[in-house]
């Protein structure tokens, strides 16, 4: 693959910019009353507002020229037929198999994964029914009542959003707690609260050697046989992974292991068994409909013409902000408090996949490439980084997710949530002019120099992009569309950027670092540390020893 920035279209989209530098959204809706029709998308019951974002039908023939030039369809539907993909590391990425409803065959080295696919999702099924049933029980004989799922990036990031999210449909049958961080106080501060007769474990670990997750593993083990003893580990333990032997070697029985294959990236595996508490907590058809809604998703990006495509456009979009208007961040502020890990979320799949600045085949690149990803719900965010939005001197696109009904309704509390979405979207775009500000401040009494004063803070200057995503209801489908749609909009721009969104180096060395400091924390040889490292560890060992 060229660089992109040598592709045709590439430098029709720079004097383009040039030209679309100085338009502004209010010019670009009073030129075309029919903008926000057209720039309207759908699937199935949700809209996607394209129309305040700064583009014309003139920037959408040259961006879709650019993922022509770059072969974005070719490289989606190498994806979907199970090629590696996954460059650096030789392997397909498949998690679109994961949801597979179909069951159209998908092959790997001449085998059909779907077999083991759906063994895996029989197994949940059964296992997620027996525990919630009662039928499964610890080693005491009493039903469970909690679960405590240990995992760390990939393995905690998409199962934990899901379950908060999709908290309205549980019933009171479990309670799912996350363990994340090697930090004790996770550890503690859940375990505290539990039952452990009532408690069982899921160490969710591809690797199965992560340090967090297998420091989290064994003191969780240490906590149960402290209290039930060696034998009640069985009952009490099941383990996710992709590694047989070191589950064995931690003492969970193989066969309590739920299996998922090395062709699931960690940021895409919530769709594998490592979603096994969202079926815990939802009961296994709630699962599948998260799965069902991912597979439609799915299905469009595949299928749909590039005009109507919306993971295609939206990555195209976000590439234009992040490589012609100098976009730095973008935030994904969704109208839903139960979506307050979707940033999380996103900010791992977005950074970790897109967060790279050498290309496919090994060169530096000099371009842009993923950019930062942060957020929070509204209309929290609005009492805090808004103003930045609104008045500041970067340009932040923004998505903005609102459902038309809530799933837990009080009083008219979600008329305010969406009058309030509905409002800032429109505020960003549109801005308040000189005119509008100083007609207000007349009509609060101003007049004169004291107005005067007050006018520029006044002014809004708009002309901020923003997509906004309007659906019925967050239901598992809606959710698990959304999600596939983020992980289809990083795909498209990973191509146009010639870049393995499937790899994670950078993961890789965080692993290892740690590993080589923790012992001179006690130890007095610090070895080749960097002077400010060897510092800082001297001055921890005054601290521990004065105290
Ligand atoms: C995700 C990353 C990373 C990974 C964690 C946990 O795409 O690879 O976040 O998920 O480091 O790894 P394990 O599942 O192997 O413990």
């Amino acid at each position: 693959m060229p660089d992109p920035t040598r592709l045709p279209s590439w430098s029709k989209l720079a004097a383009h910019a040039e030209i679309m530098r100085g338009v502004h959204l209010r010019e670009l809706f009073a030129r075309d009353g029919g903008r926000f029709r057209r720039f309207a998308l759908h699937f199935e019951d949700m809209l996607v507002d394209l129309s305040r974002h700064r583009i014309t039908e003139e920037t959408l023939v040259l961006l879709l020229d650019l993922a022509r030039e770059a072969e974005v369809e070719g490289w989606r539907d190498r994806m979907f037929r199970g090629e590696p993909v996954n460059v650096t590391e030789r392997r397909p990425a498949l998690h679109i198999a994961l949801r597979n409803r179909t069951n159209r065959p998908i092959r790997v080295a001449g085998e059909d994964v779907m077999t083991a696919v759906n063994a895996v999702l029989e197994r949940m099924r059964r296992f997620s029914g027996e525990v919630r049933a009662g039928v499964r029980r610890g080693a005491g004989g009493a039903p469970f009542t909690d679960v405590v799922h240990i995992g760390i990036g990939g393995s905690e990031l998409g199962p934990r959003m899901v379950c908060e999210a999709l908290a309205p449909y549980a019933d009171d049958r479990l309670r799912v707690h996350f363990v994340a961080n090697v930090d004790p106080a996770d550890l503690s501060l859940t375990l505290r609260r539990l039952d452990p007769g009532r408690t069982l474990f899921l160490v969710a670990s591809k690797s199965f050697a992560t340090q967090e997750t297998m420091s989290n593993a064994r003191s969780a083990r240490a906590w149960l046989v402290a209290r039930l003893g060696e034998e009640a580990v069985g009952r009490h333990f099941v383990a996710i992974s992709t590694h047989r032997r070191r589950v064995a070697e931690f003492g969970i029985d193989p066969a309590d292991m739920f299996e998922f294959w090395d062709w699931v990236g960690g940021r895409y595996s919530l769709w594998s068994a490592i979603g096994l508490p969202i079926a815990l907590l939802l009961g296994f058809d709630r699962f599948l409909e998260l799965l069902e809604g991912a597979h439609a998703m799915d299905r469009h990006f595949a299928e749909t013409e590039a005009v109507r495509n919306l993971p295609l456009l939206l990555g195209m979009i976000g590439i234009w902000y992040t490589d012609f208007l100098g976009a730095e961040t973008t935030a994904v502020v969704p109208y839903d408090q139960t979506l307050h890990r979707l940033p999380a979320h996103l900010q791992q799949l977005e950074m970790e996949s897109n967060g790279k600045s050498v290309d496919r085949e090994g060169r530096r690149i000099a371009y842009p490439t993923g950019p930062i990803v942060w957020g929070e719900p509204g209309t929290n965010g609005q009492h805090a980084f808004f103003q930045l939005l609104h008045q500041g001197t970067r340009l932040v696109p923004c998505d903005f997710l609102v459902a038309a009904r809530s799933r837990t309704p009080l009083g008219d509390q979600h008329e305010q949530l969406v009058a309030n979405a509905l409002a800032q979207a429109s505020a960003l775009a549109f801005g308040r002019d000189e005119t509008e500000a100083r007609a207000e401040l007349r009509a609060e009494g101003l007049a004169g120099a004291d107005l005067e004063r007050l006018l520029p803070h006044r002014v809004f200057p708009g002309n901020r992009p923003s997509t906004t995503f309007l659906y019925a209801e967050l239901t598992p489908r809606r959710l698990g569309s959304l999600i596939a749609l983020y992980e289809h909009k990083v795909f498209t721009q990973g191509i146009v950027w010639n870049i393995n969104s499937f790899d994670q180096w950078g993961v890789e060395l965080g692993k290892k670092l740690a590993t080589r400091i923790r012992p001179a924390l006690e130890d007095s040889s610090i070895g080749d540390a960097d002077p400010a490292t060897a510092g800082l560890v001297a001055h921890l060992r005054a601290l521990r020893a004065a105290s």
